[in-house]
């Protein structure tokens, strides 16, 4: 680290992004711009190290202490970085070489949360931020205030999936929603702090930075969401038509309405996000073909270090290494039950090398079976840009990240499940459907959720929803996209928006939506250069060293170019493309449309 990088800055205190002319700093050349960048990097990279073993830490053992000492090594990382991007501004005027001109620009919008110069303000919003998360890592619900019975999120995530009660599912909806009212007040200051942040990186608010993750105008991004949205909008309505219908049978039109929204307590998952675990009640035929892969699992005594070396395998036979030995000397992979942690999953590169983890309350069934893969492809994309310079060192763009896993996922296939011996017979095509329905309650119901978290933060972010409206816009838009509705009325004291994790956890939810996308357009993009021709849904990619070829030359891009080029390097495609999507599940497209002439499409 050089000298000059620490020295208080000669510029214009406030808004130093947006540059200042006075009497000026001295002159200075590209090649002094390639030193800065490169020194700015190896700071930040001690920083981000230290941050993410604080952050380790804090997660996996949740306890005053822990999250004093991540939130502090979190406002290390927001001072350098802040520092460094007003440095960085001494450059603007000059041509720079594309890789510089790039770090710089990354540099600017590396913070998901940014903070203002003042150093009391950077310490009280890095606690807050460390403090929300872990409160609903520490989340419980204590029915009338008794201590001994509280249910943690895992036991009342099994009730939402399993219950076919209405007053238990009730309980449990409410009863998660307990956590957030007191995060409301701190969320509120939390929104102020973070686009004060914003602004001191020349952002016009915290949306506007997050939304700069697409190296495009942010009103480019939002089109293309609106875009996407509108292409599979009809596929949506027709489940969520056929869903409801058969909820009508199940529950009465005293609890459903036939042609209104569907009761959120009622779809098998607390936010109605992913609605797969009532697929019986909506099975498209009473004889089942298909096959349980929870049971099979679980009668194979599968553990949680086993469902994640399933995940392994299928990368390794891709072409890429066997995950280091320390992966499995330091993950956690089971919920501790003697002290807190936040159990939602994630996946961690410590050092920016070869430090990989995994940080999930794995349990055995289908759902964690695909949430392994979805964890481990963030692992297998940190390693493969991992050679990168530091500030290359991500994803092409953050959907980017959240499909890797989910396109090996899809891969998942019948065929591929008899291949590795979990399936003894070879599966009859009769079995389609049903595997097309459990797909689509999985990734078509979640669309709109994917779509409405960020339409909701967004506007929040920008003022538009005020804190006196933040659980009536919330559930605005539930209705509006999702076509569901609260069981009970809500009101202000509620702050439901907080009983997900990724409010509290300040993670950008667009990324998902995008990434749902994403999946399938790799996936038939990878079949093709497995050389595959038959239907999409039937390709698996396992064991073909040419799609895994083509698959790590992107991953290993990192952020180094503008991501419609990472796309045309894996697909042949520049833009997001939702007929991948549309082409997988026509087979399932034409049954919904077929079932659902005599019934009310729509809400
Ligand atoms: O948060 C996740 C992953 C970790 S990046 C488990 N997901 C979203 C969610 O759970 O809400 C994956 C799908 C959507
Ligand atoms: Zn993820």
């Amino acid at each position: 680290m050089t000298a000059c990088l620490i020295v208080a800055l000669p510029f214009c205190a406030a808004l130093a992004l947006t540059g200042c002319a006075d009497d000026g700093p001295a002159p200075v050349d590209a090649e002094q711009a390639r030193a800065f960048i490169d020194s700015a990097e190896a700071r930040l990279m001690d920083l981000w190290i230290a941050s993410q073993r604080a952050s380790w830490v804090q997660s996996t053992f949740i306890t005053d202490d822990t999250e004093r000492i991540a939130a502090k090594a979190y406002e290390d990382v927001i001072a350098a970085t802040l520092e460094l991007a007003e440095e960085s501004t001494r450059f603007d005027h000059l041509e720079l070489p594309g890789d510089v001109e790039r770090k710089i620009k990354l540099l600017r919008r590396s913070l998901v949360l940014p903070a203002p110069r003042d150093p009391a303000k950077q310490e009280e919003l890095s606690i807050l931020a460390v403090g929300l998360e872990s409160d609903y890592g520490k989340g419980e619900y204590c029915p009338e205030g008794s201590a001994s019975e509280c249910q943690d999120l895992a036991q009342l995530s099994r009730i939402m999936a399993t219950s076919r009660d209405p007053e238990e599912l009730l309980e449990a909806w409410r009863g998660w929603r307990t956590i957030s009212p007191p995060m409301r007040p701190r969320y509120e200051r939390f929104v102020e702090l973070g686009n004060e942040g914003a602004q001191a990186f020349g952002f016009a608010d915290l949306s506007e930075m997050w939304l700069s993750n697409y190296d495009m105008p942010s009103k480019e991004t939002m089109a293309d969401m609106e875009r996407l949205w509108q292409e599979v909008r009809p596929l949506y309505l027709a489940l969520h038509a056929h869903v409801r219908a058969s909820l009508v049978k199940h529950y009465g039109t005293r609890l459903v309405p036939e042609d209104g929204h569907i009761p959120a307590h009622l779809l098998g998952n607390m936010w109605s996000q992913s609605w797969i675990n009532i697929y019986p009640l909506v099975a498209p035929s009473q004889q089942a073909q298909g096959f349980d892969l929870t049971q099979i699992l679980r009668a194979r005594k599968v553990d949680e270090r086993g469902m994640v070396r399933f995940g392994e395998r299928f990368f390794v036979s891709l072409g890429f290494d066997p995950l280091p030995d320390t992966f499995w000397e330091r993950s956690l992979f089971t919920q501790p039950t003697d002290h807190d942690v936040v159990c939602h999953a994630s996946a961690w590169n410590i050092d920016l090398e070869q430090d990989l983890r995994i940080k999930m309350c794995i349990e055995i069934n289908e759902e964690d079976f695909a949430t392994v893969h979805h964890e481990l492809g963030h692992n297998f994309y940190q390693r493969a840009y991992s050679h990168q310079p530091p500030l290359f060192r991500d994803s092409a763009n953050d959907a980017f990240h959240e499909a890797i896993g989910d396109t090996v996922a899809l891969s998942v296939t019948p065929s591929y499940l008899q291949q590795i011996g979990l399936l003894d017979e070879a599966p009859s095509p009769d079995g389609d459907l049903e595997l097309l329905m459990k797909m689509a309650l999985e990734k078509v119901a979640f669309l709109p959720f994917g779509l409405l978290v960020d339409q909701w933060r967004w506007k929040v972010f920008t003022g538009e929803i005020s804190s006196a409206d933040y659980n009536k816009s919330w559930w605005d838009l539930r209705r509006k996209y999702q076509g569901i509705d609260a069981p009970v009325p809500r009101s202000e004291a509620d702050f439901d928006p907080g009983a997900k994790y990724h409010i509290p956890a300040n993670t950008p939810y667009s990324r998902y939506f995008f990434a749902h996308i994403l999946q399938f357009q790799f996936h038939r993009a990878l079949c093709k250069e497995a050389g595959y021709e038959g239907p999409l849904h039937h390709c698996s990619i396992y064991d073909n060293a040419a799609a895994g070829e083509r698959l790590k030359k992107t991953l290993k891009m990192g952020m180094s170019r503008p991501w419609p080029e990472a796309l045309e390097a894996l697909t042949g495609e520049r833009r997001m493309d939702a007929t991948a999507l549309l082409d997988y599940f026509a087979p399932l497209t034409a049954w919904l449309d077929e079932h659902n002439q005599d019934r009310p499409v729509g809400f």
